[in-house]
């Protein structure tokens, strides 16, 4: 296993957009195991295959407590949302910002798992929270561009004086 680098904002890179996976092989459940070692190292509650430069239609959450329940979405599609929410959200990829970001309440999501195997699930709450935010990364999308242009702009110039900083 291994900890892989994870891109920081405003890396270009984080604006690729994945493709499916077309097998889910033993390639595939080798890099879920470094992307499940690097979250729980970061810590984080998810990861989007995007955010360790793999551009390939994977994510992983583990919002439980004890940080045992690690769930797998490839090629996740979202059939239903439903409400609203807000929730103060985290990326570790624009580490140490938090800001608050409105999303759906409920989201039907179907993806197949690390056996390959298709399933359906309903998420709400802070789950339904981190499916959307991690599916946006396999967009190219990074939450800070929910932002006012100011509030972008500043976080932007902050992570690039840190990283100049290092
Ligand atoms: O995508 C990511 O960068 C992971 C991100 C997931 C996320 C968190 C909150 C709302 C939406 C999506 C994080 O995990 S940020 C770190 C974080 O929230 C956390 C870390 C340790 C314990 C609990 C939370
Ligand atoms: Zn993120």
């Amino acid at each position: 296993m291994a900890i892989l680098d994870i891109l920081n904002y405003p890396d270009p890179r984080l604006h690729t957009v994945a493709k499916p996976v077309k097998e889910v092989n033993a390639t595939i459940r080798a890099l879920i195991r470094d992307m499940a070692e690097t979250m729980y190292d970061a810590p984080g509650i998810g990861l989007a295959a995007t955010q360790v430069n793999q551009h390939i239609q994977l994510l992983i959450i583990d919002t439980s407590e004890t940080k045992d329940q690690l769930q797998v979405f490839i090629n996740p599609k979202i059939l239903e949302r439903d409400g609203e929410q807000v929730y103060e959200e985290g990326c570790l990829s624009v580490p140490g910002i938090y800001e608050s970001v409105t999303r759906a309440e409920k989201v039907l999501v179907e993806a197949m798992d690390e056996q390959g195997k298709l399933f359906t699930l309903e998420a709400h709450g802070l789950l339904s929270v981190c499916i959307q935010h991690e599916m946006d990364h396999l967009q190219g999308k990074v939450f800070v561009e929910y932002l006012s242009p100011l509030k972008r702009n500043r976080i932007k110039h902050k992570m690039l004086k840190q990283k100049r900083g290092k």
